[in-house]
């Protein structure tokens, strides 16, 4: 039975899917917000901005909206705005020179700093926590002190004098101290994403959904907030992720299943040659049950799609659409990121298309393979930034958060590292007690594409660089010796690309105890780590992982 109706701000702009599941989720009703007229009548308006703030701004100009917005705000009507959302309350992003915020808050929302006194991956993407700096009714159901909540984004809003009235929470990242949650009465706004953090996300929306009219604003009655108080606010930090990837394919029969492969190979093996595919399970069960076991993020990669396009790969979509129903942490979906045309009616597709389907189908990310090699190359070849790559387009259009570039590499094992043939290789020393077959103790790493079937003559290090540049958000870092081995992640290799881009990595690839994991994170400073075979073999539980950092006292989400 409905708890009540929410009006929904959507300007079509990305995927509202996992915060509409959300509010129904918690049995509310999503009513859409059509037109100037609506906004003025609504009695609470949810607005999830998606995109960059210049198309924010400019969408709800073109509507018309501005004004009735504005109005609703200062009349104190009850209002939640998510990520975009709360920034466009600000009067200006440095995202968007020249676009003029709704000006309710005072300041300017800034890019993060990523400098020597703040060494951090811009975007900052994972679980970080919130500390309040005065009392609120949505904060009532969630334990403030160890909650972890999800944010993702490359720009924040700082806390100044003209401000203070409206700071709620802040959060550190890096050496930065940001807005994290703002209220004033009725109107609230958070800077990470209630509908992809899990429980607590979903508490602090269902306790602003069940109170917002009846805000008493407490706030008046704490002591007014200074500067000061804010730098003795009790510092948070981002913390460490472990993700589940689910590989998903036919088998044989026509059912879509997840499997896991030794070094890319899928199937089993049989005494009159090649077996079927491993069947470890169905997508969509899984997906609900490594959630629910606590994985801060879920993969799924669709790894036949280099055989056809996705854009008619109904049952993939409906993959994403049925797990975004009650699967409240981040999903990527990679596999066919690329341009295609549809063999029987000859219409061409583009990236951003196929991209786009995603994620109204529920997926946060797309994860780009072997086009993103392509477009390396192109790039390497030119010199020139074309905007036409499958990269840029989505980039462009969804934010570089949204874009995860997975990089499927083998080793190349070398004797030495000044071989002219390798000028253009960024060739790492291995570990000690590391060498290749014939005691080589470097090697590159060359990358692949179809699913590890075909080599290219590019480097793994030199790709992630091109890919950031490009305007890839993250990278998701393969290895094929090590998948599937259970003998722990390439550690020169995460280190090498952590070391030589400034965007999130994700670890990937031999996970095969919990060890492996503060293993990684200790010795390559990435934020992520996946795992696939161990997790679907239920050999190691993601909760195992968990327990394990803490005792090595590596900050996680529990
Ligand atoms: O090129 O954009 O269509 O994307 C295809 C995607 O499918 C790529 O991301 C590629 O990595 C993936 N893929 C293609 N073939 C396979 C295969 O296994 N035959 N899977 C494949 C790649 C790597 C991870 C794996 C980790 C952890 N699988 O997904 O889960 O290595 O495994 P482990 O913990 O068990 O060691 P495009």
């Amino acid at each position: 039975m409905s708890r009540g109706k929410v009006q929904l701000l959507d300007y079509g702009a990305g995927n509202v899917r996992s915060l509409r599941n959300a509010i129904k989720s918690l049995n509310f009703e999503v009513i859409d917000l059509q037109s100037a007229e609506d906004i003025a009548t609504a009695d609470c308006i949810i607005f999830p901005g998606v995109g960059s703030f210049g198309q924010a701004m400019e969408s709800l100009r073109t509507r018309g909206w501005i004004e009735p917005l504005k109005e609703y705000l200062r009349a104190g009507k009850p209002f939640f705005g998510i990520c975009l959302g709360m920034q466009s309350l600000f009067e200006g992003s440095e995202e968007s020179p020249g676009a003029v915020g709704l000006g309710i808050i005072p300041g300017v929302v800034t890019r993060f700093l990523q400098d020597s006194s703040n060494r951090v991956s811009v975007p900052q993407i994972g679980w970080n926590g919130i500390t309040a700096v005065k009392p609120s009714c949505c904060l009532e159901n969630i334990n403030i002190n160890n909650d972890k909540v999800y944010f993702v984004h490359s720009f924040c809003a700082l806390p100044i004098e003209a401000n203070l009235d409206w700071v709620l929470t802040v959060t550190d990242y890096g050496s930065q101290k940001y807005i994290s949650m703002i209220q004033k009465g009725n109107v609230v706004a958070t800077q990470f994403h209630p509908e992809k953090s899990g429980r607590v996300g979903l508490a602090i929306l269902e306790s602003f959904l069940n109170k917002h009219g009846l805000v008493s604003n407490k706030i008046s009655e704490s002591a007014p907030l200074t500067m000061s108080m804010l730098v003795d606010a009790t510092p948070t930090c981002i913390v460490k992720r472990v993700i589940a990837c689910l590989d998903v394919r036919s088998n044989d029969a026509g059912d879509l299943i997840v499997t896991k492969g030794d070094q890319y190979d899928v199937r089993e093996e049989s005494a009159g040659g090649r077996g079927d595919v491993r069947n470890l399970g169905k997508p969509v069960a899984l997906c609900k049950r490594y959630y629910e076991d606590g994985a801060d993020e879920i993969v799924f990669l669709n790894i036949t799609s280099f055989r056809q396009g996705v854009i008619d790969d109904l049952p993939m979509l409906q993959v994403l659409e049925h797990s975004s129903e009650n699967v409240f942490v981040p999903l990527t979906v990679g596999g066919g990121i690329r341009e295609y045309v549809d063999p029987q009616t000859g219409i061409s597709h583009s990236a951003l298309d196929v991209a786009s389907r995603y994620f109204r189908a529920g997926a946060d990310k797309v994860s780009i393979g072997g086009d993103a090699v392509y477009a390396a190359e192109e790039y390497l070849n030119t010199k020139i930034l074309s905007g036409t790559s499958s990269i840029e387009q989505i980039s462009k259009h969804y934010g570089a958060q949204a874009v995860v570039v997975s990089i499927d590499p083998k080793r190349v094992y070398v004797a030495t590292a000044d071989n002219p043939s390798l000028a253009n290789k960024n060739v790492v020393k291995l570990r000690d007690g590391e060498a290749g077959p014939s005691g080589e103790e470097y090697c590159w790493w060359q990358v692949t594409v179809k699913g590890g079937r075909e080599t290219r003559d590019l480097d793994a290090i030199t790709l992630a660089k091109v890919c950031e540049l490009l305007g890839a958000g993250e990278i998701m870092l393969n290895c094929i010796d090590m998948d599937g081995q259970g003998n722990g992640y390439d550690i020169p290799l995460v280190r090498a690309v952590q070391n030589a881009v400034g965007i999130p990595v994700i670890a990937s690839s031999g996970a095969g105890a919990a060890r492996h994991f503060s293993e990684v994170f200790r010795e390559t400073g990435v934020l992520a780590a996946l795992a696939a075979g161990i997790f679907h073999r239920n050999e190691v539980k993601i909760e195992e992982v968990k327990r394990h950092l803490v005792e090595e006292g590596i900050p996680s989400r529990n």
